[in-house]
């Protein structure tokens, strides 16, 4: 189903610090995440693509919101909420990190910031997580608190973004690791700049922990970048199907598991942590997964969006679905995400995906198309 009016906005779907400037830099499409605005287009989704490859952008993703857990009980209860061994994170490491229900089903796949030995940071993808560790926190009678503190990511990718950062808070900025984050002074203010981001282009994410002070930096950010063509972006849905970066909601929901969403790699479950989801997950791990997360190539001209799943089929028996499609400019197809069942997913396998415009040959990819 496809629908043509426009959506409703009320209070209820909440404006970010830089909405303003987005609006100013002539934002041309938002979703909702995290019940707060989210930028899909500027220009055109290729005229962003090719700018975000070769410059520069600064991305208003104030909807990844930080859940904070602070408290003596903080370390422990932020190790039972995911499957991935905690114990190599230290203060000033990122990690990504899969979080399930006692199922093994997906509950978000955030990135965790450790601030202090008891205060932690969940940059949380789509969905209403506050709920379920402030229901655990409670119900387990632990010493933590559990809030949304007043913190909206701003995301600076491409390939110029370290020359940027680095005329703005100083040339250490090219020395910081890859999802590694330390306090830099930015407009003689401390902030948590951590090199991350929701693109394989290279990046940043700035904590801006004052709604007061977004246009401020933000207008910092295109004073310094002016030489260097800095424009507004955000999440580039073609990029990051090419780059394997999934949709929580999309790609993987809370009927697949970590293993289906081809997150193993963030699964300790076997070293004797303990966490929610443990006896589930080691249960799945035995046989292994029955399905899994896909690059796909799509034959053809240019797909539509793909607003609900597309089926795929084999010998017109269902064999998976694709969640998100787009077509890429730099490899000519229409480059694609899906679960696909186990019998179908090796490389190089065909199959049809049932596509609103009728179906289209496609093929099984080895490994995400960006390196
Ligand atoms: N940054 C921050 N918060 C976020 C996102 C982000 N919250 C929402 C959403 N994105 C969460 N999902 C992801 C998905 C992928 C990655 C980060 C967050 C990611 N993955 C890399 C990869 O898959 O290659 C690196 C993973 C690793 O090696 O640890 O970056 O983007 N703050």
């Amino acid at each position: 189903m496809s629908i043509s009016t426009p959506l409703g906005l009320s209070s209820r779907v909440r404006s970010t610090p830089f909405t303003r400037r987005v609006e100013e830099s002539g934002v041309s499409g938002y979703t909702v995440y995290n019940h707060m605005l989210l930028p899909t287009v500027f220009r055109s989704m290729e005229e962003d693509y090719y700018h975000l490859k070769n410059a520069v952008q600064v991305w208003d993703v104030s909807c990844e919101r930080q859940i904070e857990i602070t408290g003596p009980d903080a370390s422990w209860l932020v190790q039972m909420l995911t499957p991935r061994d905690l114990s190599k994170l230290e203060i000033g490491k990122c990690f990504y990190v899969p979080m399930v229900d006692e199922n093994g089903g997906m509950l978000n796949d955030p990135v965790l910031l450790k601030i202090a030995e008891d205060k932690y940071w969940f940059s949380i993808a789509d969905s209403d997580l506050i709920y379920w560790i402030k229901g655990l926190a409670w119900g387990l009678n632990l010493k933590a608190k559990v809030r949304e503190p007043d913190v909206s990511p701003l995301g600076v990718q491409g390939p110029k973004s370290a020359e940027l950062m680095a005329r703005i808070v100083g040339e250490e900025i090219k020395n910081l690791g890859f999802f590694r984050f330390k306090k830099f002074n930015f407009n003689s203010k401390e902030l948590i700049i951590a090199r991350s981001g929701y693109s394989k282009q290279g990046g940043f994410e700035i904590y801006v922990d004052d709604f007061n002070e977004g246009e401020a930096i933000w207008d910092t950010l295109f004073e310094a970048g002016q030489s260097l063509d800095v424009r507004a972006g955000c999440p580039n849905l073609i990029e990051r199907i090419e780059s394997g970066l999934l949709s929580f909601g999309s790609d993987m929901t809370n009927e697949n598991t970590p293993h289906e969403s081809g997150l193993s790699k963030f699964c300790d479950t076997r070293n004797a942590i303990k966490c929610v989801g443990r006896d589930a997950l080691l249960k799945e791990i035995e046989t292994g997964p029955w399905r899994q997360i896909r690059s796909l190539s799509i034959s053809g001209a240019a797909v539509p969006p793909c607003r609900s799943a597309w089926e795929v089929r084999a010998n017109n028996i269902y064999v998976g679905r694709v969640s998100s499609a787009a077509w890429s400019p730099d490899h000519q197809t229409n480059v694609a995400l899906g679960m696909i069942h186990r019998d179908h997913w090796e490389p190089n396998t065909l199959v049809t995906v049932e596509t609103p415009d009728g179906p289209r040959e496609a093929r099984i990819v080895s490994e995400p198309f960006n390196p």
